[in-house]
């Protein structure tokens, strides 16, 4: 059985491939619901609508585990779908906010993501927790992830979405949307090298590591392991960005 993976588009690739890199040994499906994204600037019953669906296509692939590669699905969704399904459904806001909660020695950390996500103040929630201490700003960027999505260029973009947080003097800055490690260099060079920049998908691979050591979910190492990649949206487009960004030369998309 494989590691499911769902996202609105194309940012799951961030998680993928960083999930495949931790281990090694697993197969993973990874759904990217591209004609419907983005997320981020539906309503909540919407984005959970949606996300059942993809959550019921993992599950007829059986998959032992379900990654919410999207903050916007975990912001809007995570707890409700959890109470309809067996697999255990690992978000990405948690691992997020204790990587970043883990790297700011100012206690002040930004945020930027989806306005879902953002509305629902999940990073701030869950960064208080671990430290009540930290300040947390959060701005809305809805701007960049149909941007990333559609592989343009993106630098000015970023520097205008970011341009609101200038004077705030955090030393983090949490890419709360999974579309944005796609352009992580634009983002280092909107914030320059006094600020952190942290992509949640380390952690989240940690994790998912973590859950499946505890929960003896590890296939057999004598096993080779398969990686499926499916789409609602343009087949074509899906398997180009997430070439570029898995660094491989072949990506069969479904
Ligand atoms: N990649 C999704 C996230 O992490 O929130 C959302 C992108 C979108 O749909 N705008």
């Amino acid at each position: 059985h494989a590691i499911g993976l769902l996202d609105s588009g194309v940012g799951g690739f961030s998680i993928v491939k960083k999930v495949i890199q931790k281990l090694p040994n697993e197969s993973t499906i990874f759904i990217g619901d591209s004609a419907h994204m983005p997320y981020g600037d539906r309503t909540t019953e919407e984005v959970i609508e949606l996300t059942r669906k993809s959550v019921n296509f993992l599950l007829s692939k059986q998959v032992k585990l379900i990654i919410f590669a999207c903050n916007t699905a975990t912001a809007a969704a995570m707890d409700i779908l959890q109470k309809e399904v067996d697999p255990q459904i690992i978000g990405v806001i948690q691992s997020g906010s204790l990587a970043a909660a883990r790297i700011t020695k100012n206690k002040k950390v930004a945020v930027v993501a989806t306005k879902v996500t953002i509305d629902s103040h999940a990073y701030r929630d869950e960064l208080t927790f671990r430290d009540p201490e930290i300040e947390v700003t959060e701005l809305a960027t809805p701007r960049l992830a149909p941007l990333i999505e559609k592989h343009e260029d993106n630098l000015e973009e970023v520097k205008t979405s970011l341009a609101p947080l200038a004077g705030k003097d955090f030393d983090t800055l949490v890419l709360g949307c999974t579309h944005y490690p796609l352009a992580q260099a634009e983002f280092e060079a909107a914030v320059g090298n006094k600020v952190q920049v942290v992509d949640p998908a380390d952690q989240v691979a940690q994790y998912t590591y973590n859950v499946m050591k505890r929960d003896h979910l590890f296939s057999d190492p004598n096993l080779p392991p398969k990686h499926e990649y499916y789409t609602t949206g343009d087949p074509v487009k899906f398997a180009d960005l997430g070439k570029s960004f898995m660094e491989v030369d072949e990506l069969p998309v479904q």
